[in-house]
Protein backbone atom coordinates (compact mmCIF):
# COMPACT_ATOMS: atom_id res chain seq x y z
CA UNK A 1 0.00 0.00 0.00
CA UNK A 2 1.65 3.65 -1.05
CA UNK A 3 1.48 6.26 1.68
CA UNK A 4 0.82 9.72 0.25
CA UNK A 5 0.66 12.96 2.07
CA UNK A 6 -1.23 15.83 0.80
CA UNK A 7 -0.85 19.62 2.18
CA UNK A 8 -3.94 21.58 2.15
CA UNK A 9 -6.41 18.70 2.66
CA UNK A 10 -8.85 20.70 4.92
CA UNK A 11 -10.59 21.93 1.65
CA UNK A 12 -10.86 22.28 -2.02
CA UNK A 13 -8.39 20.30 -4.42
CA UNK A 14 -6.58 18.38 -1.17
CA UNK A 15 -10.12 17.24 0.25
CA UNK A 16 -10.85 15.67 -3.29
CA UNK A 17 -7.65 14.22 -3.50
CA UNK A 18 -7.48 12.54 -0.19
CA UNK A 19 -11.28 11.52 -0.78
CA UNK A 20 -10.03 9.69 -4.37
CA UNK A 21 -6.98 8.18 -3.03
CA UNK A 22 -8.56 7.08 0.03
CA UNK A 23 -11.24 5.01 -2.69
CA UNK A 24 -8.39 3.65 -3.90
CA UNK A 25 -6.55 2.13 -0.92
CA UNK A 26 -3.87 4.86 -0.30
CA UNK A 27 -3.00 5.25 2.72
CA UNK A 28 -3.25 9.17 3.86
CA UNK A 29 -1.12 11.26 5.88
CA UNK A 30 -3.70 14.81 5.54
CA UNK A 31 -2.20 17.98 6.44
CA UNK A 32 -4.08 21.65 6.95
CA UNK A 33 -4.19 24.48 9.96
CA UNK A 34 -8.19 23.65 10.44
CA UNK A 35 -7.61 20.55 13.06
CA UNK A 36 -11.72 20.42 13.28
CA UNK A 37 -11.86 19.61 9.32
CA UNK A 38 -8.98 17.27 9.79
CA UNK A 39 -10.58 15.13 12.31
CA UNK A 40 -14.01 15.19 10.23
CA UNK A 41 -12.04 14.00 6.98
CA UNK A 42 -10.42 11.49 8.95
CA UNK A 43 -13.52 10.50 10.60
CA UNK A 44 -15.21 10.24 7.24
CA UNK A 45 -12.13 7.94 5.13
CA UNK A 46 -10.77 5.73 8.43
CA UNK A 47 -13.37 3.31 6.94
CA UNK A 48 -11.73 3.15 3.54
CA UNK A 49 -7.88 3.31 4.03
CA UNK A 50 -5.38 4.19 7.21
CA UNK A 51 -5.56 8.22 8.00
CA UNK A 52 -2.81 10.03 10.07
CA UNK A 53 -3.55 13.86 10.06
CA UNK A 54 -0.74 16.66 10.99
CA UNK A 55 -2.23 20.13 12.00
CA UNK A 56 0.63 22.47 11.31
CA UNK A 57 0.92 25.81 8.70
CA UNK A 58 3.22 25.37 5.68
CA UNK A 59 5.04 28.71 6.70
CA UNK A 60 6.03 27.49 10.48
CA UNK A 61 9.03 25.66 9.03
CA UNK A 62 10.12 24.31 12.46
CA UNK A 63 6.85 22.56 13.09
CA UNK A 64 6.40 21.41 9.09
CA UNK A 65 9.70 19.97 10.01
CA UNK A 66 9.54 18.19 13.39
CA UNK A 67 5.81 16.87 12.45
CA UNK A 68 6.89 15.51 9.36
CA UNK A 69 10.02 13.79 10.93
CA UNK A 70 7.95 12.57 14.12
CA UNK A 71 5.27 10.24 12.05
CA UNK A 72 4.58 7.03 13.08
CA UNK A 73 6.16 4.27 11.44
CA UNK A 74 3.05 3.37 9.55
CA UNK A 75 3.00 6.47 8.17
CA UNK A 76 6.71 7.53 7.42
CA UNK A 77 7.37 6.21 4.34
CA UNK A 78 6.33 8.83 1.87
CA UNK A 79 5.74 7.66 -1.45
CA UNK A 80 4.05 10.49 -2.93
CA UNK A 81 3.62 14.06 -2.08
CA UNK A 82 0.97 16.31 -3.06
CA UNK A 83 2.61 20.01 -2.49
CA UNK A 84 -1.30 21.46 -2.60
CA UNK A 85 -1.31 23.60 0.20
CA UNK A 86 -1.47 27.80 -1.19
CA UNK A 87 -4.08 30.24 -1.43
CA UNK A 88 -4.16 33.69 -3.02
CA UNK A 89 -4.04 36.71 -0.88
CA UNK A 90 -6.41 40.20 -2.94
CA UNK A 91 -6.48 40.78 -6.75
CA UNK A 92 -5.64 44.29 -6.72
CA UNK A 93 -2.54 46.79 -8.96
CA UNK A 94 0.92 46.29 -7.78
CA UNK A 95 1.03 49.75 -6.57
CA UNK A 96 -1.66 49.16 -4.15
CA UNK A 97 -0.71 45.52 -3.06
CA UNK A 98 -0.82 44.83 0.75
CA UNK A 99 2.84 43.90 2.17
CA UNK A 100 0.63 41.02 4.49
CA UNK A 101 -0.96 39.89 1.24
CA UNK A 102 2.23 39.33 -0.41
CA UNK A 103 4.20 38.05 2.76
CA UNK A 104 0.81 35.77 3.09
CA UNK A 105 1.26 34.31 -0.82
CA UNK A 106 5.01 33.94 -0.74
CA UNK A 107 5.30 32.20 2.53
CA UNK A 108 3.07 29.47 1.97
CA UNK A 109 2.79 28.90 -1.62
CA UNK A 110 6.60 29.07 -2.11
CA UNK A 111 8.49 28.72 1.35
CA UNK A 112 5.67 26.15 2.74
CA UNK A 113 5.75 24.63 -0.66
CA UNK A 114 10.23 24.39 0.20
CA UNK A 115 9.81 23.58 3.82
CA UNK A 116 7.39 20.56 3.31
CA UNK A 117 9.70 19.21 -0.09
CA UNK A 118 12.41 19.59 2.64
CA UNK A 119 10.74 17.22 4.98
CA UNK A 120 10.07 15.04 2.47
CA UNK A 121 12.48 14.57 -0.19
CA UNK A 122 15.57 13.38 1.46
CA UNK A 123 13.10 10.01 2.36
CA UNK A 124 12.83 9.82 -0.55
CA UNK A 125 16.49 10.05 -2.25
CA UNK A 126 17.52 7.80 0.39
CA UNK A 127 15.21 5.15 -1.32
CA UNK A 128 15.33 6.51 -4.32
CA UNK A 129 11.93 6.29 -5.11
CA UNK A 130 8.73 8.65 -4.94
CA UNK A 131 6.48 10.58 -6.79
CA UNK A 132 6.07 14.40 -6.12
CA UNK A 133 2.82 16.41 -7.40
CA UNK A 134 3.32 19.95 -7.44
CA UNK A 135 0.20 22.26 -7.68
CA UNK A 136 0.63 24.82 -9.85
CA UNK A 137 -1.61 27.04 -11.81
CA UNK A 138 -2.35 29.16 -14.93
CA UNK A 139 -1.19 32.07 -13.05
CA UNK A 140 1.98 30.19 -12.89
CA UNK A 141 1.90 30.04 -17.16
CA UNK A 142 0.91 33.61 -18.10
CA UNK A 143 0.36 36.68 -15.87
CA UNK A 144 -3.05 38.47 -15.99
CA UNK A 145 -4.32 41.92 -14.57
CA UNK A 146 -4.08 42.47 -11.07
CA UNK A 147 -2.88 38.88 -10.37
CA UNK A 148 1.13 40.13 -10.19
CA UNK A 149 2.20 38.77 -6.52
CA UNK A 150 -0.10 35.08 -6.27
CA UNK A 151 1.20 35.25 -10.61
CA UNK A 152 4.72 35.25 -9.12
CA UNK A 153 4.43 32.11 -6.97
CA UNK A 154 2.79 29.63 -9.04
CA UNK A 155 5.65 30.97 -11.40
CA UNK A 156 7.97 29.78 -9.04
CA UNK A 157 6.10 26.62 -8.30
CA UNK A 158 6.35 25.89 -12.22
CA UNK A 159 10.57 26.73 -11.89
CA UNK A 160 10.61 24.57 -8.56
CA UNK A 161 8.85 21.66 -10.51
CA UNK A 162 11.33 21.59 -13.21
CA UNK A 163 13.93 21.92 -10.51
CA UNK A 164 12.87 19.00 -8.90
CA UNK A 165 12.45 17.08 -12.20
CA UNK A 166 16.73 17.70 -12.87
CA UNK A 167 17.82 17.18 -9.53
CA UNK A 168 15.83 14.19 -8.41
CA UNK A 169 16.00 12.12 -12.25
CA UNK A 170 19.01 10.14 -10.61
CA UNK A 171 16.94 8.78 -7.94
CA UNK A 172 14.03 7.60 -10.05
CA UNK A 173 11.72 10.11 -8.15
CA UNK A 174 8.74 11.62 -10.34
CA UNK A 175 7.88 15.12 -10.38
CA UNK A 176 5.13 17.00 -12.30
CA UNK A 177 3.02 19.79 -12.07
CA UNK A 178 -0.75 20.29 -12.63
CA UNK A 179 -1.95 23.85 -13.12
CA UNK A 180 -5.10 24.41 -13.41
CA UNK A 181 -7.74 27.24 -14.33
CA UNK A 182 -10.72 27.88 -12.91
CA UNK A 183 -11.46 25.51 -9.93
CA UNK A 184 -15.02 26.20 -7.84
CA UNK A 185 -13.41 25.53 -4.44
CA UNK A 186 -12.54 27.91 -1.43
CA UNK A 187 -9.95 29.74 -3.29
CA UNK A 188 -12.29 32.99 -4.38
CA UNK A 189 -13.48 33.70 -0.29
CA UNK A 190 -9.79 33.53 0.77
CA UNK A 191 -8.52 35.89 -2.44
CA UNK A 192 -11.38 37.63 -1.33
CA UNK A 193 -11.36 37.66 2.15
CA UNK A 194 -14.42 35.95 3.23
CA UNK A 195 -16.83 37.98 0.83
CA UNK A 196 -18.70 35.14 -0.79
CA UNK A 197 -20.84 37.15 -3.24
CA UNK A 198 -17.24 38.45 -4.91
CA UNK A 199 -16.16 35.18 -5.17
CA UNK A 200 -19.52 33.37 -6.51
CA UNK A 201 -19.71 35.80 -8.84
CA UNK A 202 -15.77 34.25 -10.74
CA UNK A 203 -17.77 30.80 -11.05
CA UNK A 204 -20.77 32.73 -12.30
CA UNK A 205 -22.53 31.97 -15.50
CA UNK A 206 -20.31 29.28 -16.74
CA UNK A 207 -19.39 25.97 -15.24
CA UNK A 208 -16.01 25.66 -14.01
CA UNK A 209 -13.68 23.21 -12.78
CA UNK A 210 -14.69 21.02 -9.37
CA UNK A 211 -11.96 19.98 -7.66
CA UNK A 212 -12.96 16.33 -8.29
CA UNK A 213 -11.93 17.30 -11.72
CA UNK A 214 -8.55 17.43 -10.68
CA UNK A 215 -8.18 14.79 -8.15
CA UNK A 216 -9.24 12.33 -11.24
CA UNK A 217 -5.83 14.04 -12.96
CA UNK A 218 -3.87 13.32 -9.80
CA UNK A 219 -5.22 10.05 -9.83
CA UNK A 220 -4.25 9.39 -13.26
CA UNK A 221 -0.69 10.45 -12.71
CA UNK A 222 0.01 8.53 -9.69
CA UNK A 223 -1.18 5.21 -11.66
CA UNK A 224 1.00 5.30 -14.35
CA UNK A 225 3.32 2.67 -14.97
CA UNK A 226 6.45 3.33 -12.96
CA UNK A 227 8.64 4.20 -16.64
CA UNK A 228 5.87 7.18 -17.44
CA UNK A 229 6.27 10.57 -15.74
CA UNK A 230 3.30 13.07 -16.83
CA UNK A 231 5.48 16.36 -16.06
CA UNK A 232 3.33 19.18 -16.81
CA UNK A 233 -0.57 19.37 -17.26
CA UNK A 234 -2.41 22.35 -17.66
CA UNK A 235 -6.14 22.26 -17.62
CA UNK A 236 -9.12 24.81 -17.92
CA UNK A 237 -12.91 24.32 -17.81
CA UNK A 238 -13.39 24.08 -21.49
CA UNK A 239 -15.20 27.79 -21.15
CA UNK A 240 -11.76 29.26 -20.48
CA UNK A 241 -9.31 29.89 -22.93
CA UNK A 242 -6.65 32.29 -20.93
CA UNK A 243 -6.48 33.26 -17.61
CA UNK A 244 -8.93 36.22 -18.71
CA UNK A 245 -10.68 34.95 -21.96
CA UNK A 246 -13.82 32.91 -20.79
CA UNK A 247 -17.24 31.94 -22.42
CA UNK A 248 -20.25 33.49 -20.28
CA UNK A 249 -23.51 32.51 -20.68
P1 LIG B 1 -8.96 26.11 -0.98
O1 LIG B 1 -8.93 27.48 -0.36
O2 LIG B 1 -10.25 25.41 -1.08
O3 LIG B 1 -7.90 25.17 -0.25
C1 LIG B 1 -6.64 25.63 0.14
C2 LIG B 1 -6.01 24.60 1.07
O4 LIG B 1 -4.69 25.03 1.40
C3 LIG B 1 -6.78 24.45 2.37
O5 LIG B 1 -6.84 23.09 2.72
C4 LIG B 1 -5.95 25.22 3.37
O6 LIG B 1 -6.06 24.60 4.64
C5 LIG B 1 -4.53 25.03 2.80
N1 LIG B 1 -3.65 26.13 3.19
C6 LIG B 1 -3.66 27.41 2.75
N2 LIG B 1 -2.73 28.12 3.38
C7 LIG B 1 -2.09 27.27 4.23
C8 LIG B 1 -1.07 27.41 5.18
N3 LIG B 1 -0.45 28.59 5.37
N4 LIG B 1 -0.67 26.35 5.91
C9 LIG B 1 -1.28 25.16 5.73
N5 LIG B 1 -2.27 24.94 4.85
C10 LIG B 1 -2.68 26.00 4.13
O7 LIG B 1 -8.32 26.31 -2.43
P2 LIG B 1 -7.95 25.27 -3.61
O8 LIG B 1 -8.29 23.89 -3.26
O9 LIG B 1 -8.49 25.85 -4.84
O10 LIG B 1 -6.37 25.48 -3.63
C11 LIG B 1 -5.44 24.42 -3.59
C12 LIG B 1 -4.26 24.78 -4.48
O11 LIG B 1 -4.72 24.88 -5.83
C13 LIG B 1 -3.58 26.10 -4.15
O12 LIG B 1 -2.18 25.93 -4.26
C14 LIG B 1 -4.10 27.03 -5.25
O13 LIG B 1 -3.20 28.07 -5.51
C15 LIG B 1 -4.20 26.07 -6.41
N6 LIG B 1 -5.05 26.46 -7.52
C16 LIG B 1 -6.39 26.73 -7.31
C17 LIG B 1 -7.18 27.10 -8.38
C18 LIG B 1 -8.62 27.47 -8.24
O14 LIG B 1 -9.18 28.10 -9.17
N7 LIG B 1 -9.28 27.12 -7.17
C19 LIG B 1 -6.62 27.15 -9.73
C20 LIG B 1 -5.23 26.89 -9.83
C21 LIG B 1 -4.49 26.52 -8.74
P3 LIG B 1 -6.21 25.35 6.04
O15 LIG B 1 -6.90 26.66 5.78
O16 LIG B 1 -6.99 24.40 6.89
O17 LIG B 1 -4.80 25.51 6.50
C1 LIG C 1 -6.12 30.04 -9.57
C2 LIG C 1 -6.62 30.36 -10.93
O1 LIG C 1 -6.86 32.26 -12.61
O2 LIG C 1 -7.53 32.73 -10.32
O3 LIG C 1 -4.77 29.79 -9.53
O4 LIG C 1 -5.22 32.55 -10.91
S1 LIG C 1 -6.53 32.05 -11.20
Amino acid sequence: MKTALITGATSGIGRATARLFAENGIRLVLCGRREDRLEELQAELSGKTQVYTLQFDVRDREAVLQQIHSLPEAFATIDILVNNAGNAHGLGPIQSGSLDDWDAMIDSNVKGLLYVSKAVIPGMTARNSGHIINIGSIAGKEVYPNGNVYCATKYAVDALNKAMRIDLVQHGIRVGAIHPGMVETEFSEVRFKGDTERAAQVYQAFTPLRPEDIADIILFVVTRPYHVNIGDVVVTPTAQATATISKRD
